[in-house]
């Protein structure tokens, strides 16, 4: 949100909670932008916005898509995206990208994969939260999905585009975890670490398509066998394989029954209701972390504290519990 709109309206917080209220995209935009901003006046807007919509979120059903880059997540988010807004729901997708180096050119690239979705006006796409702070990026993108239930999206899609960590972090605030993998991968799993694969909820074999298909029903009938072998999972569910082709819109429908089915099944037992408590009180202890880290680090002076104690401890001249001490008292 830039200086001009605060300037035109003095009520500008309460301006921009009724629109997003009404569901109307560019103050979701603006909203989104207001929560990224790293100004210290922008964090108290954005603490007073939050709490000021708290009541209108967690309705929606947040569903996170990992993959190796390639694999047809934003192909198939496409595809599945449109899918559902045809079926009369409204469909919000972020990205979570933990990569600092990444061009404005690729996030480009993304959006006109979605080119039919973003042209939608029951879907919104927003692939900005990136970063090279893991941690301040998963804020953004759990604030960016409240704000989007409170413009009333129903359905949350939260794609990785980094590899590594960011796997974990978006697990931790979804209530479904889609993988999608390609067939003829080899053995070590296309770098897909096996920790992964136990994080999903669901594995689709995406490019079952043209001479794919062979390869890709073999592809299925081995992860199949892998997933058998796991332990189960806390929400109680067989982990469904299925198949694919996001280019030719097949599996999409198959794969959205399962992911209803869950739905039925989370809320039915309870899970849906404890996984989320459970990640709302893991996000609270990560930002008593972040802020205790924040004040630390930008203490006045910190920088010339800590590398007089980096180079007395780097020539043994103190020890490594005295130079915290010190710091600390
Ligand atoms: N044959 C085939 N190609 C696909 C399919 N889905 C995606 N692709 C292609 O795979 C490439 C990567 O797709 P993209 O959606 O950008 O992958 P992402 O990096 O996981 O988001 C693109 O060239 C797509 O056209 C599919 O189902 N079948
Ligand atoms: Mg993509």
């Amino acid at each position: 949100m830039d200086s001009t709109f605060r300037r035109t309206h003095p009520n500008h917080l309460q301006v921009l909670k009724e629109r997003l209220l009404l569901g109307e995209r560019v103050y979701l935009s603006k909203a989104i932008t207001l929560v990224e901003s790293k100004k210290a006046e922008d964090k108290i807007a954005s603490s007073e916005l939050i709490d000021g919509i708290i009541n209108n979120t967690g309705k929606s059903l947040r569903i996170g898509i990992t993959g190796v880059p390639g694999v047809g997540k934003s192909t198939f988010i496409e595809a599945f995206g449109s899918m559902l807004t045809g079926k009369g729901r409204k469909v919000a997708v972020l990205s979570i990208d933990p990569s600092s180096n990444r061009t404005r050119g690729s996030i480009l690239g993304d959006k006109t994969r979605m080119d039919q979705l973003s042209r939608d006006p029951n879907a919104f796409i927003r692939p900005s939260a990136s970063g090279s702070n893991l941690g301040g990026v998963a804020q953004n993108t759990r604030e960016s999905i409240l704000l989007c239930e409170a413009a009333g999206f129903d359905i949350i899609i939260i794609e990785t585009v980094g590899v590594g960590q960011s796997e974990t972090v978006v697990k931790g605030m979804v209530d479904y975890f889609l993988l999608l993998m390609l067939a003829g991968g080899g053995d070590e799993l296309q770098g897909i670490k096996r920790g992964i694969m136990e994080m999903a909820d669901h594995i689709l074999i995406n490019k079952a398509d043209k001479e794919n298909i062979k390869a890709a029903k073999k592809a299925k009938e081995d992860y199949k066998n892998a997933v058998h072998l796991f332990p189960p999972n806390d929400a109680d569910w067989i982990v469904p394989v299925g198949l694919c082709s996001a280019i030719e819109k097949s599996g999409i429908n198959e794969a959205w029954d399962q992911i209803e089915k869950y739905e039925a099944v989370s809320k039915e037992n309870g899970w849906l209701d404890i996984n989320r408590k459970n990640q709302s009180v893991e996000w609270f202890h990560e930002r008593i972390h972040a802020r205790l880290e924040d004040s630390f680090y930008s203490r006045p002076g910190i920088e010339d504290e800590l590398k007089k104690r980096e180079e007395l401890i780097s020539s043994q001249k103190i020890s490594v519990r005295k130079a915290v001490d010190e710091l600390f008292s």
